[in-house]
């Protein structure tokens, strides 16, 4: 009966935590390091903890890195332990003492970071882009080769995290670039709560980094910048790599379907419409005016996998908006361009 009772009890431990059942429960507290202390790049990590058991005696101390990581163990005082060759990140420790009677109880969580975690970068042309005029372009200067424009003060980009290992408080960093004007301020989301308005400021025309710590959930977490002045170049956003399990979607150059914003715009009488395709396809490229009558069809056969690009003289031609639509399979898009004479 009483070992059924203290089964049941110690089944239960997390729940209830009552004594006297069979035994008192030991303690165990980890004194050092404190929270949130943050070590170099390879440093040896001293912890240290207290335990004891008031009606019996402390058999065994183990310590835990992110509570399944066993980093070593101590059968008797001082419980203190050296944990060497740590990868870089962030790590919650606890300590587990077991006592005579064969109980166990779990110590404090204390949460350090140690060395500077590697960062992923997870490409704003890979994202999920909503709004009109946010755009993907190639660019050699830009990571991945490609970076979403923003022409536009209305629309979201939006960041899967699927596999956050624990709860807490990491690291993100924007790449961006301001061409217009500076500075620029953006919404963040995490969770579909708004977290922060970044001022994204500095000089035109360079690819800088913005950095923000955003409290992130055990499990699946959404990041999500929504424009509020807009009318700025995204490259991408970094996260530490061990909160990455699983890179998003193809990226959109060149795997994919892309029509691009023709260049220069406006044009008086020549411009060049970029495209892309992701495979094979019979490709219709055609001209329409604002009443949506065609004016001139550019291309209408099959064309390869990959980059194309057809220029497009407007010499016979009214001034005005016209638009180019882009029908390749499944794949159709169009966008504006304006002829001015
Ligand atoms: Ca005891
Ligand atoms: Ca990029």
């Amino acid at each position: 009966m009483l070992a059924a009772m203290q089964s049941m009890w110690d089944n239960h431990r997390e729940d209830v935590d009552v004594d006297g059942i069979g035994g008192e429960w030991p303690v165990v507290s980890i004194t050092s390091p404190k929270n949130d202390t943050v070590f170099a790049d390879g440093a040896a990590v001293l912890i240290q903890a207290e335990a004891s058991d008031n009606d019996g005696s402390v058999v065994l101390v183990e310590f835990f890195a992110n509570e399944t990581t066993k980093i070593g163990e101590r059968n008797s005082a001082p419980y203190s332990i050296i944990w060497t060759n740590i990868t870089p990140g962030d790590y919650r420790l606890t300590a587990i003492v077991t006592d005579n009677q064969g109980h166990q109880r779990t110590s404090n969580t204390v949460r350090i970071k140690v060395g500077t975690p590697a960062m992923a970068r997870l490409e704003a042309e890979r994202a999920t882009r909503q709004g009109q005029n946010i755009t993907v372009r190639s660019n050699a200067t830009a990571s991945g080769g490609a970076y979403a424009e923003m022409r536009t003060q209305s629309g979201t980009i939006t960041w899967q995290l699927p596999g956050v290992p624990a709860a807490g408080s990491y690291e993100i960093v924007f790449g961006y670039r301001l061409s217009f004007d500076t500075p620029k301020h953006q919404y963040i989301n995490v969770n579909g709560t708004r977290v922060a308005e970044i001022v994204f400021d500095g000089n035109l025309n360079l690819w800088l980094e913005k950095k923000l710590n955003v409290n992130l959930v055990q499990g699946n977490n959404v990041i999500e910048m929504v424009l509020f002045w807009g009318w700025m170049d995204l490259d991408y956003m970094s996260v530490p790599s061990n909160i990455v399990t699983a890179v998003e979607g193809p990226s959109d150059l060149p795997a994919s379907f892309s029509l691009w914003q023709n260049y220069p715009n406006p044009f008086n009488p020549a411009t060049i419409i970029r495209y892309s395709l992701a495979k094979p396809e019979h490709v219709k490229l055609v001209i329409y005016d604002l009443l949506g009558r065609p004016v001139h069809v550019l291309i209408d056969r099959r064309q390869s996998a990959g980059p194309h690009e057809i220029s497009f003289y407007g010499r016979n031609l009214a001034s005005g908006m016209y638009f180019y639509r882009l029908e390749a399979g499944a794949f159709v898009d169009e966008k504006r361009m304006l002829l001015v004479k």
